[in-house]
């Protein structure tokens, strides 16, 4: 027989495990939403946007020849308050020997190609994923966070000697990456997908171009390209963020010269830190087909105005080495910011451009993300004709898909299957 006690221990088990399983999920979502920020719409603060149609000055922009000059106002603003200008310097790109493999029967190649950035470095490796016997075919580009390796299981794929992220999981220590990592973050890259859609994928780990680490720019590109006159970045000039965009650029010079890629089918991808470099690569180099904003938040597609989540001064705090040191200029102080970030969207205009964000993704603003695509849309409208085709935000899992796209995916930070059957359609409106 069992006593009363152990009987009510029992009635209440399944009620205590429902409450040892909230905490958890709420600990999860709470480290994915770091707590003293706002995430209630109520208390986003009143702003005023800065008007994209009209000049400094206060004439508006009437024609597609206005915004080209308007264009400039706002490109030297971003440069000198947010990202920071790269050097001018004209590199030449060296690219060493393609090596090449037959992968998933036959069916798709495998290819791996080191590249020089300048004549100095740094190198990079160069992953290319792509459907067999067809030349010139369209390309996703994408800069992966872990490594080459992490991104398809293969053993013959170049394990990145560049500084790495500690990561237990994926086996790396010491700064330094491992073979552990093969294939562990393939989930984010949907490559029987991308295949299958007759694309490329074309990825580089981002560390190889520069270091995501405060190393006050000694490594990396800007260790090689120095910047103004003390070798150092002025307040100005470019942070990591305009270094990775800067990498990215000369992967497109390089593919300009690969005839199995269309280079001018290049669509360029990033996730979080790396999707505000996907904007600002569409905003400094006009080559790419298109530019796909996944979950970029703060310093991305999210307006900084609204300071909902992550917030200007939280991210120059965290990351001290992304944007230009001005950016500092308004942390707590975001109402002074000349520009936001629709401005950002504007700037790749005419490219399209496909903003995503996912539902629990506070921390990046999804409802910022979407109003900052809204509102980039007249610049589209002017030039293309064609703009964002919704004017509220949508309910979660309703891709809107044209020149400008966006969609709010269901659940948390991150790039899933959903998201990339999403990408390949937006795609496809360019390349079929
Ligand atoms: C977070 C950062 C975000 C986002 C993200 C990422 O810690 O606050 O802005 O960029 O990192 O890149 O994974």
């Amino acid at each position: 027989m069992l006593s009363a006690r152990t009987l009510a221990f029992y009635c209440y088990l399944p009620f205590l495990s429902c409450f040892v399983l909230m905490v958890l999920v709420m600990g999860d979502i709470a480290e994915a939403q770091p707590r003293g920020f706002n995430y209630d719409e109520s208390k986003v603060p009143q702003f005023e946007l800065p008007s994209l149609l009209q000049f400094k000055d206060g004439r508006k922009v009437e024609s597609k020849k206005d915004w080209q000059l308007r264009r400039q106002e706002i490109f030297r603003q971003f440069e000198s308050e947010v990202f920071g200008r790269a050097p001018q310097k004209k590199v030449q790109v060296t690219a060493g020997p393609v090596e090449s493999k037959s992968i998933l029967g036959g069916t798709a190649k495998l290819e791996q190609v080191k590249i020089e950035l300048t004549s100095q470095g740094p190198s990079i490796d160069l992953l290319i994923l792509r459907p067999a016997n067809q030349e010139n075919v369209p390309a996703f580009l994408g800069l992966n966070f872990m490594g080459n390796h992490t991104v398809y299981a293969d053993s013959d794929i170049w394990i990145t000697e560049s500084w790495v992220r500690n990561d237990k999981k994926l086996g790396a220590t010491s700064n330094r990456a491992a073979k552990a990592g093969r294939g562990k973050l393939a989930n984010r890259w949907s490559v029987d997908q991308i295949l299958k859609a007759g694309y490329a994928l074309v990825t580089v780990y981002y560390g190889d171009i520069d270091p995501d680490f405060d190393d006050g720019f000694q490594n990396g590109l800007h260790g090689k390209i120095k910047a103004g006159k003390t070798g150092n970045p002025a307040a100005d000039e470019w942070g990591s963020i305009a270094a990775w965009a800067f990498g990215l650029s000369r992967v497109v010079d390089y593919l300009e010269t690969n005839e199995s890629i269309n280079a001018e089918q290049v669509f360029l991808l990033g996730h979080s830190r790396l999707g505000k470099t996907a904007l600002w690569g569409g905003a400094t180099d006009p080559r790419y087909a298109g530019v796909i904003s996944n979950n970029s938040g703060c310093g991305g597609a999210a307006l900084s105005k609204r300071r909902f989540g992550e917030t200007v001064k939280r991210i120059n705090t965290s990351f001290p080495h992304w944007f230009c040191d001005n950016f500092n200029k308004y942390n707590d102080n975001e109402e002074d910011l000349p520009i936001d970030q629709h401005m950002l969207i504007a700037l790749c205009a005419p490219t399209p451009v496909y903003v995503a964000s996912a539902s629990e993704d506070l921390w990046a603003d999804p409802r910022g993300e979407f109003l900052s695509i809204k509102y980039a849309s007249p610049v589209f409208e002017l030039l293309t004709g064609k703009g964002l085709n919704i004017a509220s935000f949508p309910e979660v899992n309703t891709p809107s898909i044209g020149t400008l796209s966006y969609h709010c995916r269901q659940g948390g930070h991150d790039v899933t299957a959903y998201d990339w059957a999403n990408y390949i359609k937006f795609a496809n409106q360019f390349t079929r």
